[in-house]
């Protein structure tokens, strides 16, 4: 019979409506797709990337630091369907955003990425959350020189926006603290291209 033989013997091909779908969903030209479309299933030979993989790949990124937790989180705002999997769709999505989204895009990115409950609001023990896990992956979680620096720049931009202090911040003023102020949104873009 051979069925499931000839069944492995097929080289995965992007359909022309799935690469008319991503050239709408995106700024990739077709051979750009192709090219992620390769690379992406010599990776992922089934066509998903699981959470395990992904984990993985920042390891290799950031060898020096602990990548789980913010892979995780990077992980779960890729995979849109929240299907525990990332299919190409969501894969490519997700690299037309690092590689040619602006800096409004990205900012919007980093805000989902950060509001973990999802609740429009990033509040201080979030804020916290984030600094200490992106110290993490950067190999400096007990650098607290660095964490209380960071703290102060974002105290300081805060008063402005928050008047009654409680430190709470919508998706707008996290972009607009961020866009006025290169240290923190240096620390704060998550940054896939290192
Ligand atoms: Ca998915
Ligand atoms: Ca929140």
């Amino acid at each position: 019979m051979g069925a499931s033989e000839s069944k492995k013997a097929i080289k995965p091909e992007l359909s022309q409506k799935q690469i008319e779908y991503l050239k709408m969903r995106t700024r990739m030209t077709e051979e750009e797709i192709q090219k992620w479309f390769h690379g992406f299933y010599k990776d992922c030979p089934d066509g998903l990337l699981t959470q395990k993989q992904f984990i993985h790949m920042y390891k290799q990124a950031f060898p020096e630091g602990d990548v789980t937790q913010y892979a995780k989180r990077v992980f779960v705002t890729f995979d849109k369907d929240n299907s525990g999997k990332i299919d190409f769709n969501e894969f490519l999505l997700a690299m037309d955003l690092m590689e040619k989204g602006n800096l409004e895009e990205k900012l919007r990115y980093a805000f989902e990425l950060y509001d973990v409950d999802k609740n429009g609001i990033l509040t201080r023990i979030e804020i916290e959350t984030i600094i200490r896990m992106v110290l993490s992956l950067r190999g400096e979680a007990n650098n607290d020189r660095l964490k209380d620096d960071i703290m102060k720049h974002l105290n300081g931009f805060i008063a402005k926006f928050d008047e009654n202090n409680d430190m709470k911040i919508s998706q707008d003023e996290f972009c607009r603290i961020c866009s006025q102020d290169d240290y923190l949104r240096e620390f704060l873009s998550p940054n896939f291209s290192s």
